[in-house]
């Protein structure tokens, strides 16, 4: 093959060679010329970017070659858009792709540096709020992995999710500065800059051939500039490109307002135009009216059209085969904009006619929903879209009137279906509602969990698998095993190479070879043994950060994701409360003594959330320094979770709590993370649950609570809270106790909107689940006391957690809906990983 390393760089170069002397020698010529540094002044962050740099050239040759390849042969590709990538650090992650990870931390050793100090360094791109964005995250893992033609498109917010403090038991958020020391993953391509219009009006002309048409006149145009990473796949030659658009004003100064002498205006202009990507939106916020986010939308998803259709072009391909170029998932509602904006190009850019561009465009979206939270069903008000994208309200308009007219055709005589369907909501105000958008412009829908997707049939997309049953698929999620065992618990993954080979890292079905060893005593002390050591580390950093002494043989009972009510942090706080008045009511009760750990954000807005995350804090106040505990109860709120700080998490849970109200819960993905790590899990029929206890088998989960058809027929029947509270006495005193004031210095008033929540209307069921819970969590404090017996089951979770891996997901994705074929990437052999 030609090879694109200019010919007079020697072969085992310093961006190329993978031994620990050349690791040595890019690493301090890094230092140097890039940070500009020498050891006597270098800063640890210094000297992670000097390895940050090493490891990126060796990404570089494999990113190239990729990209060379793929306008070469113009091979079909998945478009992945998602306004979320969680992505983590990439350091480890990469080192681990590279099979680079042990030269490495020999090559820093031998400096007289640590390894796990540089990688602690990395400030991660939390540009996500939470499962969502580490999916996305996940799936461009495993698309390179799988050598799979793709590209991830999305928004490079320069503040992600905010950093979270803990003041007196409250959340407290700080701006996220994760660019503040550069990223030295990225590379802009200013170059490859796009211009995104907005505003203004639509005018109609008559073109060259007699034709009718429209063009849409702007009010402002902002410029999109990319920055590109590479994801490398897992002992894979692919490396795809991750591209992220950043917001910027066309040029750097409005030149007609800056003479007229209008300086300050014309920079306002430019940072009203940054602002678009500026700032992460929370969740479980409403986004009514808030128009920058329906720019930020707009905005990603126009510069990522634009540049499929430029990238089309490169490889000497004409527009209308669009769809067969490019398969384009959208990663919930938040990018489905783009039905109207593809139809926009291809109609008025392109000259298509209105059949040819909606053919190209229903065969090229598919659309994953991820939530039937109503809550989180995008609607636009309809005045604030128009305004915005006046153009694309047109196309809208039609699209509905085509699609109405099919639904009259198949449904006659149905008025109230056809206001129930119909993109615009007209009930008051009116509004753009998104999910009806995706599924009239998607030839695919599909739910995140079997569960989910059979709820999305039933219920909020009802009607539209009624019109287009053939549409409907599920595609249950996975979690890649390169971050969350190989990277997050190389104890773990070293002990089972040891036994199987590497190859379940690749192929985590292999994973199931494990059983062979489950007789064998000296496989299950050692597997034990991880554990143990895990969470030994774990206690020493929480000793060392937060000053509380936790015992690392007692039961790590961990809940660790966003803080939400139908989540229900609160039950798992009841069943504390309880164990606690258990041991208050009789100090030498004989209890399993257990640690519980909890880690999650609360969208800044929810007060409710954040109520949640003060009272776990006040009940670890109270439980940590009662005496009569004599430490056999332990509770800490863990700050700041993140990527990061779930890798630390995830190895170290005994017990894995999935306890959302049954039918809430869309998949859960770190319900997937805790098991593979050999956690056991306490949860509801809910989402992936289901599918995870069916793999590991019911008698290695600990289930409990309501079914979610259980919990539609007790709503139904008039659930009444307040009866659950009178008739169980251990319910009825925790409930007693936090409104007393007993677990806030007095101050009653505290959590009343929570109990008041709870004992007047509690939507998530908390009171109708608690006797169940409590009931399995005796079983499970009952269970840990056999530690053969529980090691084994932990043996079994991981053994079993095949499905769960991305890779397997990716592949249904793409034999389900994507269709696309792997294609072999080749690099020079010197290149190669020895390590
Ligand atoms: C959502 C759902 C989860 C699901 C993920 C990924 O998570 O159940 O596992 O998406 O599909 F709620 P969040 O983005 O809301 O955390």
């Amino acid at each position: 093959m030609v090879n694109i390393v200019p010919n007079n760089i020697q072969l085992e170069d310093d961006r190329t060679g993978m031994t620990v002397s050349i690791l040595k020698r890019a690493f301090l010529d890094n230092l140097f010329y890039v940070q500009a540094k020498f050891p006597k002044i270098a800063t640890k962050n210094d000297y992670y970017m000097a390895l940050a740099y090493t490891v990126r050239d060796r990404l570089v040759n494999r990113w190239l070659n990729t990209e060379r390849t793929y306008i070469e042969k113009a091979p079909r590709t998945v478009v992945y858009l998602s306004a979320e990538f969680l992505l983590g650090p990439h350091l480890g992650n990469n080192l681990i792709s590279l099979g680079l990870y042990n030269v490495a931390k020999q090559a820093i050793e031998e400096l007289g540096l640590n390894l796990a100090d540089l990688l602690e360094q990395e400030e991660e791109p939390g540009l996500g709020n939470g499962g969502l964005g580490r999916l996305a995250a996940c799936y461009i893992d495993s698309l390179a992995t799988l050598e799979i033609p793709a590209i991830g498109y999305g928004i490079r917010y320069e503040y992600g999710i905010f950093d979270q403090q803990i003041k007196d038991g409250w959340q407290v958020e700080i701006t996220d500065k994760w660019l503040q020391y550069g990223n030295p993953w990225e590379v802009a391509r200013p170059e490859a800059s796009l211009e995104v219009k907005f505003g203004g009006h639509t005018e109609t002309y008559t073109d060259e051939f007699d034709r009718y048409r429209v063009r849409w006149v702007p009010y402002k145009v902002v410029k999109g500039v990319p920055y590109d990473t590479p994801i490398l796949g897992f002992q894979a030659n692919t490396a795809n490109t991750l591209r992220l658009w950043k917001a910027e004003a066309p040029e750097s100064f409005d030149f007609e307002a800056f003479n007229k002498g209008d300086y300050f205006g014309a920079v306002h202009e430019k940072s009203d135009s940054e602002n678009i990507t500026k700032v992460l939106y929370p969740n479980d916020e409403s986004y009514q009216g808030k128009q920058l986010r329906l720019e930020q939308q707009y905005f990603f998803v126009s510069c990522s059209l634009q540049d499929a259709i430029r990238l089309m072009k490169l490889q000497n391909l004409a527009p209308e085969r669009f769809h067969e170029q490019y398969a384009i998932q959208l990663n919930d509602t938040h990018p489905t904009i783009a039905v109207a904006a593809l139809m926009r190009l291809l109609l008025d850019e392109y000259g298509f006619d209105w059949d040819r561009a909606w053919n190209i465009t229903t065969n090229t979206f598919a659309y994953t929903n991820h939530t039937l939270l109503p809550e989180a069903l995008e609607r636009w008000p309809l005045e604030m879209f128009g305004n915005l994208l006046p153009r694309h309200l047109e196309i809208i308009y039609e699209i509905n009137r085509r699609f109405l007219d099919r639904v009259r055709i198949k449904f006659p005589d149905e008025i109230d279906r056809l206001r129930r369907m119909s993109i615009i909501d007209e009930s008051g105000e009116r509004y753009i509602r998104m999910a009806h958008l995706a599924c009239i412009g998607s030839h695919a829908i599909n739910g995140v969990a079997e569960l989910h997707s059979e709820l999305l049939k039933k219920t909020i997309l009802h009607d539209f698998y009624e019109m287009y049953p053939e549409k409907f698929t599920n595609v249950t999620n996975g979690v890649t095993p390169r971050r969350f065992i190989v990277l997050s618990n190389p104890r773990l993954a070293n002990l089972i190479t040891d036994r199987i080979g590497d190859g379940w890292i690749k192929n985590l079905d292999e994973l199931r070879k494990l059983e062979n060893f489950i007789e064998d005593s000296g496989f299950r002390q050692e597997f034990a043994g991880v554990k143990r050591a895990v969470k030994r580390d774990l206690a020493e950093q929480i000793r060392d950060n937060y000053g509380i002494d936790i015992d690392p043989d007692s039961l790590f009972d961990i809940q660790a994701k966003r803080i939400h009510e139908y989540k229900r942090q609160h039950l798992n706080a009841l069943h504390i409360i309880t164990l606690y008045n258990r041991l208050k009511a009789d100090p030498n009760l004989d209890i399993t003594p257990r640690t519980f750990l909890f880690g999650g954000k609360a969208a800044p807005g929810y007060y409710m959330a954040k109520l949640i995350i003060k009272l776990i804090n006040s009940i670890a106040d109270v439980v940590n320094h009662d005496p009569d505990i004599r430490g056999r109860l332990k509770v800490v709120f863990l700050k700041d979770y993140n990527v990061k700080f779930a890798q630390r998490i995830y190895p170290a849970a005994d017990l894995s709590e999935q306890i959302s109200t049954a039918g809430k819960e869309a998949s859960g993905t770190g319900n997937m993370k805790f098991s593979m790590n050999g956690a056991l899990t306490i949860g509801t029929l809910d989402g992936a649950n289901i599918e995870i206890r069916e793999e590991v088998g019911a008698e290695n989960f600990f289930l409990f609570g309501l079914t979610a058809e259980q919990v539609l027929a007790l709503k139904a029947s008039g659930y009444n809270p307040r009866d659950y509270y009178e008739s169980n006495p251990e319910l009825k005193l925790a409930i007693d106790r936090l409104d007393s004031g007993f677990f806030s210095r007095g101050d009653g008033d505290l959590f009343r909107p929570l109990l008041d929540a709870l004992m007047y209307q509690d939507d998530y069921l908390v009171l109708a689940d608690y006797a169940s819970y409590v009931e399995c969590q005796d079983r499970v404090g009952q269970a840990y006391r056999d530690s053969d017996r529980w090691t084994r089951m932990s043996i079994l979770n991981v053994d079993r957690m095949g499905k769960f891996s991305s890779d397997r997901s990716i592949r249904e994705y793409l034999q389900k809906i994507w269709k696309v074929p792997p294609v072999e990437i080749q690099v020079p052999e010197y290149t190669q990983s020895n390590g």
